[in-house]
């Protein structure tokens, strides 16, 4: 992971310091002595996290902070703040200031990596987004341009197993979680696999179970994988961090847990859940836009194109029957014509919902062009796209359309065509070509009819 960090500090040695360890893990490195030289840098050059000493004259890091988290052109910036021990209270103002995290000095290296590779790893999702936001507004699809959503309340596993510290923890998360609470860590695998969680808190507390083996059943599960884990430990057992964060535990937290740090921590897990979940989510959207027909929501003929050669592979490998129907509406055109585009487009949408209506689940519906359609029947023999077919046209010419158009109401009729795979050496084009020549020929013979291809 490589990442460009602003380490912002009055002392130069302290920003030698930090910036020699970050270097050594690769990572660019960019520095400032003074609060506005940060702000400059972060508004003119690309910076992925800023590490923020507070105590500087001139411009504190509460108001460098501020300010970062005001200017739309930074406030997607992340912020950790570097704190004295011995102030706990900066940690409320730095929350308060919109810093993300906390490092306390003098910051220990297993700290400053998990965090700021967390922090970046957040970044990294949270820039595509928004990249994907500002294409999705420019393409007008206002649903997914909304990248800078406010935060929604995260729903939380707490597995802790004794109840004095799960009463704690529960307390500071309350104001920004939805918090289960579970005190048996085998019961908390399957909670966890059962429902939706953003985050699972393990406090490493269990009398007779090491915490790291629930982490890493959480790792493998496929329900799981994703959800980001957050560790609380004892001090000193940096052996068992390292292990964690090995086994893929996202964040660690030492006892006594100071409920700000903890707040600031699980914020920035559930936030980067949530961003991997809209990001999964518009990958899946632009997935499903792609393989639409707009008009009527059917699958498209790409999609038809790809899926086909996959159901027929299946269907040879197994020995199965299936069976494709091409339908294409009669005297289209006249509708066209007569009533207007728009109340084609109403007719077309009105056909495909009776097309969905006749097939069944297994069945691939698709818009194969104009007023043409495609049914793809699995495990389908010829006399059943018979029936399927003879069903489907009776469908169309049985009930009349409406359209907006003054109340008319249209008879419509569809012709047909059914072919069947041959085993072996069949192609999706030559089964679609055996289809559309019977819907041809059952448009020559009069339409309004189904007309199968020879076997
Ligand atoms: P046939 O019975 O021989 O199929 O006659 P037809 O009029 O249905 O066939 P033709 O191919 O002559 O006309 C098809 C028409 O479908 C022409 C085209 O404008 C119309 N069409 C294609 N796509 C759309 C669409 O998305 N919306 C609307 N409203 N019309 C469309
Ligand atoms: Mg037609």
């Amino acid at each position: 992971m490589t990442a460009r960090i602003l380490v912002v500090d009055d002392i130069p040695a302290n920003v030698k310091l930090l910036e020699a360890r970050l270097v050594a893990e690769y990572f660019d490195v960019l520095t400032a002595g003074d609060g506005r030289s940060a702000l400059a840098i972060c508004e003119n050059t690309s910076v992925d996290l800023v590490l923020l000493d507070i105590m500087m004259p001139d411009m504190d890091g509460f108001e460098v902070c501020e300010r970062l988290k005001a200017n739309s052109r930074t406030a997607h910036i992340p912020v950790v703040m570097v704190t004295a021990l011995d102030q706990p209270s900066d940690r409320v103002r730095g929350l308060k200031a919109g810093a993300d995290d906390f490092l306390t000095k003098p910051v220990n290296d297993l700290q400053l990596m998990s965090r700021v590779k967390s922090l970046v790893r957040l970044k990294n999702v949270s820039d595509e987004l928004r990249l994907r936001a500002q294409t999705a507004h420019t393409i007008g699809l206002q649903e997914l341009a909304r990248a800078d959503r406010p935060d929604e309340p995260g729903n939380v596993l707490l597995v802790d197993g004794r109840a004095s510290s799960q009463e704690r923890l529960l307390r500071a998360l309350k104001p920004i979680a939805e918090v289960s609470v579970i005190a048996d860590p085998q019961a908390a695998l399957f909670e966890a696999a059962e429902n939706s969680f953003d985050l699972v808190i393990v406090n490493a507390n269990f009398d007779d179970y090491d915490p790291l083996r629930l982490c890493s059943q959480l790792r493998s599960l496929e329900r799981t994988r994703f959800i980001p884990i957050l560790l609380v430990t004892e001090q000193g057992s940096e052996e068992m961090i390292v292990r964690a964060l090995e086994l893929g535990v996202t964040d660690y937290i030492m006892r006594p847990v100071d409920p700000n740090e903890l707040v600031a921590r699980s914020l920035t897990q559930v936030r980067r859940k949530h961003c991997n979940d809209r990001l999964r989510a518009s990958v899946q959207h632009t997935i499903e836009l792609a393989i639409t027909d707009d008009l009527t929501g059917l699958h498209n003929r790409r999609y038809l194109d790809g899926h086909l050669k996959l159901l027929i592979d299946r269907a040879s490998a197994r020995g199965r029957p299936l069976s494709i129907c091409i339908t294409d509406i009669d005297r289209f055109k006249l509708v066209n014509d007569t009533y207007g585009h728009d109340a084609g487009d109403e007719v077309l949408r009105e056909f495909a919902n009776r097309v969905r209506a006749t097939v069944r689940g297994a069945d691939l519906a698709c818009r194969f062009g104009g007023e043409e359609f495609v049914i793809v029947m699995p495990d389908t023999t010829p006399e059943m796209a018979a029936i399927v077919a003879e069903r489907l046209r009776l469908m169309i010419e049985g009930r009349a359309f409406g359209i907006s158009h003054g109340g008319t109401v249209l008879s419509v009729t569809a012709s047909l065509g059914i072919a069947t795979l041959r085993p072996q050496d069949d192609t999706p084009e030559a089964l679609l070509k055996r289809a559309d020549t019977a819907l041809y020929q059952a448009k020559n013979n009069g339409r309004n009819r189904v007309v199968a291809a020879a076997a």
